[in-house]
């Protein structure tokens, strides 16, 4: 008898499970709206914090541009690390760093072997060293991902200003990409200055393009590169309602016309300089700097690249060292918790969804791959969430489904104050969301806070209405 019931129970449950694979063909799904993100892209903006190392032969003439021309003896970090780097990384809650393998001094990182300018000709490990390798093994057991930024401009190799040279660059790229493993993220620099022969090179970008498609295909690639935009400032901010939306650049994106996804990656060096220098370890920057620059970046829709240079040792000295895990401990404590989280929320008008995968409530649950989405048709929509009881608070997050296109295009957040039930007050107001807006505003008390998305491009969806109290929050300076 029982083995029977559970026979019968087994045939329910498996007639239920198809029951639900076959109707999931026809499940009601959010259409896109156009552009949308590569599947690399998104997988870039969602790692939020990258960071940029600038380690070479200029970190031991102590300058910020070579000329081509250095001692490659000179290079020596006696006690190189790059544990150490990675692991301060990640306590400052950085996902991927992008090295230095080549600056525009020319001299590599790695024993290539189209040049001698490099770590072959150097007094470390008798020439035997290769920086790449140690930096990319102690990334990849640390599971943070891989970035190499090699520099077009080449101030020491004789065939730049030459079509050789484009051959060159395709040789060295090859040998980044294929002998060390995935990378993440390749990084080219738009400076074209002269090269040893006084000529300047005209680079053949779809060419380096086509290199790194072939052999790592999962890279993005940044900056002079189709797929990540540089913002226009090396301080780290982007602009109020920075979009991914952007007309096609035609030196990056070739024949494409009209609008592309181009989501932008704020740079800016932890120190007045890209490159270490002793005199600096006393002006790293501020934690509130660092924060309102989190703000200015990842809190507008783009992705925050802080470099830190290692010193002449091989390590990150000790003051970035400190700040980073400050940094990281701030951003830990401002989001541990979030008042909104599986708190009742209603829309406005009722029922405004796009069907029941996309209730309210899917913007509050702490998932921000499940999302709100409103009724189909509409380009309007609101949500009001209910903390319980009057609470405190100075900071809110959004964060749209973007992988299915930016939709806000005008919205506003309200809360109703304990001291004037029945009346909203403005907190913030926005434009584009996107992977996510951080609002900062004094703080407030109050049991209801809302979201109205004004106008929308297509149908309005959140991924995350997240709504937080923390004494950390850096005032908004105003300054951008
Ligand atoms: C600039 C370079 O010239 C700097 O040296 C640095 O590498 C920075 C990230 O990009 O254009």
């Amino acid at each position: 008898m029982k083995l029977k019931s559970q026979a019968l129970l087994r045939v329910l449950f498996v007639c239920a499970g198809s029951a639900v694979l076959a109707a999931s063909p026809d499940r009601v799904t959010l259409p896109p709206v156009e552009p949308i993100p590569t599947p690399e892209q998104r997988a870039w903006q969602e790692l939020e914090l990258t960071m940029f190392v600038h380690f070479g032969i200029n970190t031991f003439t102590d300058r910020e541009w070579g000329d081509g021309k250095e001692d490659p003896k000179l290079f020596n970090p006696t006690k190189l690390d790059c544990r150490q780097w990675v692991r301060a990384a990640k306590s400052g809650g950085f996902k991927l760093i992008i090295l230095t393998a080549k600056h525009h001094d020319g001299f590599c990182l790695w024993p290539s072997q189209f040049t001698e300018h490099s770590v072959k000709q150097a007094t470390w490990k008798n020439g035997r060293g290769d920086v790449v390798r140690e930096f990319t093994e102690a990334c990849r057991d640390e599971g943070m991902k891989i970035g190499l930024y090699l520099s077009p401009w080449d101030r020491h190799e004789a065939s730049y200003g030459t079509e050789a040279y484009n051959e060159h660059f395709r040789n060295q790229l090859t040998e980044l990409l294929t002998h060390y493993g995935t990378v993440d993220e390749v990084w080219f620099d738009g400076a074209c200055g002269e090269g040893p022969n006084g000529k300047r090179q005209v680079y053949d970008w779809p060419s380096y393009y086509a290199t790194i498609r072939q052999h790592a295909p999962k890279a993005v690639i940044a900056i002079m590169g189709p797929d990540v935009r540089w913002v226009g400032n090396e301080s780290g901010v982007a602009r109020v309602g920075e979009s991914s939306v952007q007309p096609a650049n035609k030196d990056v994106h070739g024949d494409r016309t009209g609008n592309v996804w181009y989501p932008a990656e704020c740079d800016v060096s932890i120190r007045p300089g890209w490159f270490y220098h002793e005199p600096e370890d006393a002006k790293v920057k501020s934690l509130n700097h660092l924060l309102d620059l989190y703000f200015k970046s990842v809190g507008r829709n783009s992705v925050l690249l802080v470099n830190v240079p290692p010193n002449r040792e091989g390590w990150f000295a000790e003051p970035d060292v400190n700040r980073l895990r400050e940094f990281g401990d701030a951003i830990r404590e401002m989001f541990k918790d979030d008042l909104a989280q599986h708190r009742p929320v209603a829309t406005e008008p009722p029922d405004n969804i796009f069907g029941a995968d996309f209730r309210a409530a899917r913007a509050v649950d702490g998932d921000a791959a499940t999302y709100w989405a409103a009724t189909e048709g509409t380009t309007a929509g609101t949500l009001v969430v209910d903390l319980g009881e009057a609470r405190t608070f100075n900071l809110v997050s959004l964060r749209e489904p973007f992988w299915l296109g930016e939709r806000a295009q005008k919205y506003r957040v309200e809360a109703e104050p304990k001291d004037q039930p029945g009346t909203w007050r403005v907190l913030a107001e926005g434009s584009v969301i996107g992977s996510r807006n951080l609002l900062r505003f004094p703080e407030t008390t109050a049991r209801r806070v809302r979201l109205v998305i004004e106008h929308a491009r297509g149908v309005p969806a959140i991924s995350e209405l997240a709504v937080y109290h923390s004494p950390l929050v850096p005032p908004a300076t105003g300054r951008d």
